[in-house]
């Protein structure tokens, strides 16, 4: 059993896609074992998203994901870190396979619906940003 964290962003909730979305997820038969929909401060958001802070992008990351509230997930399976960066699609919705989330879903590069962590350690840090005991 794995754990990881996701996060359906503010496009996802003000698009009403929150339940296709955990739908997918509940359809995968992993199981959500905490989640909760919140607003992220931008001291968090850059906590969050830390290893882009020198990107071109970081700023517009930063207020995208501060502009209205999320929903934030442990998400725990067999494998479920790699099971849910299939399920979620390349970071670029052009490329991202029809099928995955971004692949149905995604038009922009930066409004892409959905954030799941990328190694155990993101999954272990990010879980204990979101989720502190
Ligand atoms: P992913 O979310 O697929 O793991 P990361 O971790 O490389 O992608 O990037 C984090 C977020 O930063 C992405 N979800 C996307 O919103 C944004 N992002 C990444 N690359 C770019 C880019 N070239 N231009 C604009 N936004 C980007």
């Amino acid at each position: 059993m794995e754990r990881t964290f996701v996060m359906l962003k503010p496009d996802a909730v003000q698009r009403r896609l929150i339940g296709e979305l955990i739908g997918r997820i509940e359809a995968k038969n992993l199981n959500i074992v905490a989640m909760k929909m919140m607003r992220i401060e931008p001291q968090m958001a850059e906590t969050h998203y830390g290893e882009h802070r020198e990107k071109p992008f970081f700023k517009d990351l930063v207020d995208f994901v501060t502009s209205g509230p999320v929903v934030a997930m442990i998400i725990e399976g067999p494998n479920a870190i790699s099971v849910m960066r299939a399920m979620m699609g390349t970071t670029n919705p052009f490329n991202a396979t029809p099928g995955t989330i971004r692949g149905d879903f995604g038009l922009d590069l930066t409004q892409n619906l959905i954030h799941a962590s990328d190694s155990p350690e993101s999954a272990k840090r990010e879980i204990a940003l979101f989720f502190p005991e």
